[in-house]
């Protein structure tokens, strides 16, 4: 069903090669796991069900606050973001969903979006507003904020903004609404921190009152950037707090590059399922600060220690499990696909160590206070090449044995290059 943007024979074709290959290798792997008392077939079967959605806003360059250096080819509207995804998910396999950006994907007919989407083996994953910055003509400023401001036409307009992405998610097939805001202060005593806090309080329970059944708002916490002294929801803490005021349907989004550099993440993960409160991810890596690097590029040990915790999680549900998985980066240097392609990947490796992990020795460990022997279990199951188990998956649902090699074999981004509007100095994607 659909007009898929590559040729499925041609990945197929590009495959052959490597079927022997693969086998013997993944052949080999199983039977290691095997005499570790791991079944492969089952941890294939868990990794062939995983996926993770795309942002819609990270299939172009997007840059950096200094300059944008858009390539040839980049998308230039949803339309074309759509189609790129496409090519990702039919490389890799994993990336089905997209998760939309408005108004930066806005459209005038949301049910043909869908459609499109649907024709391109894509659906629609969590909404994301934007009340961080102003659209041409906006009545009301958010230079003071926007759920948080002192402006009650502002804080109207922002409420509104996000009343309009549920009902456009609603249109496309979505159940999250994912809510980060900018909004903070640059001086001491620019604002009542408290008070502050208040209003976006109020102005977040408008929108928790909008919520079809069904839907989750998600709160994306943030230390810092655009405000560089006090933000609203800076830490988890303040999207915990927040998201117990608002009710059940509030849950808290953990960015994995919106930290203080060494905070431990993989004891907020814990924390926040502990308390029924862990709505969803943004993968990505950094080494200084909200970077937005591809997901495993710095420290894929802490990705793989956030899986150990997720894979706890999911094994001990409290009142239940359903994080929604994304990823979050943009920047500058690489090729969006490829970069998007390279994070699946990484992303993939992880939840399958995570996977391997001897749970049972683990606890036994840990009950015994052995603590070598507890880190031993871990380093055990990090240490293992995953790489044929996620190919096996891949390669079994169409993807390609190597996604990227067949991205440029492809010659994608040279044909879009002729094809699709240029985007020009400065024109780039946000
Ligand atoms: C903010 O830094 C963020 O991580 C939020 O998820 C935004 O929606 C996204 O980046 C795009 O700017
Ligand atoms: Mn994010
Ligand atoms: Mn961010």
């Amino acid at each position: 069903k659909g007009q898929r943007p590559l040729a499925a024979e041609q990945i197929g074709e590009g495959n052959i090669p490597h079927l022997k290959n693969l086998q013997s290798d993944y052949d080999h792997l199983a039977e290691q796991l095997d005499r570790r008392g791991v079944d492969a077939a089952a941890v294939l079967k868990k990794v062939s069900g995983f996926t993770v959605a795309i942002p819609s806003w990270g299939t172009g360059r997007g840059g950096t606050r200094f300059a944008k250096f858009p390539i040839a080819g980049e998308p230039t509207n949803i339309h074309e973001k759509l189609q790129d995804c496409a090519v990702i998910q039919q490389l890799c396999a994993i990336t089905p969903r997209v998760s939309p950006h408005f108004p930066w994907d806005k459209v005038s007919d949301y049910v043909a979006l869908r459609e499109e989407a649907d024709d391109l083996g894509l659906g629609f994953d969590a909404v994301n507003s934007n009340t961080f910055q102003d659209q041409p003509g906006q009545a009301h400023t958010y230079a003071n904020g926007s759920l948080s401001s002192t402006d009650a036409g502002a804080r109207a307009l922002a409420v509104e903004h996000n009343i309009e992405c549920i009902e456009i998610g609603r249109q496309i097939g979505s159940r999250d609404l994912t809510v980060w805001v900018g909004d903070g202060t640059n001086f001491p005593g620019q604002q009542d921190l408290g008070k502050q806090l208040d209003r976006y309080l109020d102005s977040a329970a408008q929108i928790y009152s909008a919520l079809p059944d069904g839907w989750r708002m998600l709160l994306e916490h943030k230390m810092f950037e655009p405000a560089f002294y006090s933000t609203v929801i800076s830490d988890w803490g303040s999207s915990i707090l927040a998201a117990q005021e608002l009710g059940p349907k509030a849950k808290c989004l953990v960015d994995l590059g919106h930290h203080a550099p060494n905070v431990n993440i993989e004891q907020i993960v814990a924390r926040l399922h502990r308390f029924g409160k862990l709505g969803g991810f943004h993968f990505n890596d950094s080494k200084y600060g909200d970077d937005d690097l591809d997901s495993g590029s710095i420290n894929p040990h802490q990705l793989f220690l956030v899986f150990n915790e997720l894979i706890e999680a999911e094994l001990e549900p409290r009142n239940g499990f359903d994080p929604a998985y994304m990823i979050d980066q943009s920047h500058n240097v690489t090729d969006p696909i490829e970069s998007i392609l390279s994070s699946a990947e990484a992303i993939a490796q992880c939840y399958t160590k995570a996977l391997l992990v001897d749970r049972g020795a683990l606890h036994e460990a840990q009950r015994t206070n052995d603590t070598m022997m507890a880190f031993q279990v871990l380093r055990r199951a990090y240490s293992v090449d995953v790489g044929p188990i996620i190919a096996m998956a891949r390669v079994n649902a169409g993807g390609a044995y190597d996604p990227i090699g067949a991205y440029r074999q492809s010659e994608w981004r040279l044909r879009k290059a002729q094809e699709r509007r240029s985007v020009g100095l400065g024109a780039g994607i946000v």
